[in-house]
């Protein structure tokens, strides 16, 4: 017989909203195996930066804190799904960014079982990446790429949400309270909805 296709779910939010942080507790909790579109990309960029135009170029875009082609994007979660063996569900860390990406999600690859919105003001947001940056500095964590990755979100979040609700396919949470009540709404969330 063969198996029924992975839970896929998807956790959007803001830069320093606690997309990682909760992805990884859902990741233990359930079982589930973890992808970190950052992550992704930015090992690849790391890796091929000196040796590659394309990704050199990337490397640029992801430091100013811009977004990475779509294309390019998919390609890698593709590629990197199809590498996981078996698996009960994904969960997808800061996956997609705008409607578009979500609609070539769909298309290329599946329709999410769920979508986690996790909602942080703006204050809350900037507090944590400045508390981050000073502990482990990531390439983007400069308060220009800062300010990028912000206002990028403010303006592509609005629609992206809306088209999720749409779909009823979103839930929001309050994601300016400490990790442990997040979480517990998070995994009642999925309780509720995925099992
Ligand atoms: N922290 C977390 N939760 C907390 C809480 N409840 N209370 C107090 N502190 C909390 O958390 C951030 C910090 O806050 C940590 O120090 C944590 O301990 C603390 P974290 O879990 O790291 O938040 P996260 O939302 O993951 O923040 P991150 O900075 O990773 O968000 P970004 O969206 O900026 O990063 P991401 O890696 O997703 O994307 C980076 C770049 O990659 C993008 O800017 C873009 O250039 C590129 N990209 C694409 O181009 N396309 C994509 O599809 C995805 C990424
Ligand atoms: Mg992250």
């Amino acid at each position: 017989p063969s198996r029924p296709r992975p839970k896929v779910i998807l956790v959007i939010g803001g830069p320093g909203s606690g997309k990682g942080t909760q992805c990884l507790k859902i990741a233990e909790r359930y079982g589930f195996q973890y992808v970190s579109v950052g992550e992704l990309l930015r090992k690849k960029m790391i890796h091929n930066a000196t040796s590659n135009r394309k990704w050199s170029l990337i490397a640029k875009i992801i430091t100013n804190g811009e977004l990475a082609p779509q294309e390019t994007t998919i390609t890698e979660i593709k590629q990197k799904i199809m590498k996981i063996p078996d698996a009960s569900g994904i969960v997808i860390d800061g996956f997609p960014r705008d409607v578009g990406q979500a609609l070539s999600f769909e298309d290329q690859i599946c329709t999410p079982d769920l979508v986690v919105f996790l909602a942080c003001t703006n204050h809350r947001l900037k507090e944590r990446l400045q508390k981050r940056a000073e502990q482990q500095g990531r390439p983007d964590d400069n308060p220009k790429a800062i300010d990028r990755r912000l206002t990028n979100f403010k303006q592509n979040t609005i629609p992206l949400v809306k088209y999720f609700q749409e779909r009823g396919l979103i839930v929001t949470l309050d994601a300016d309270r400490d990790e442990e009540e997040v979480f517990c709404d998070i995994s009642m969330t999925l309780d509720n909805k995925l099992f």
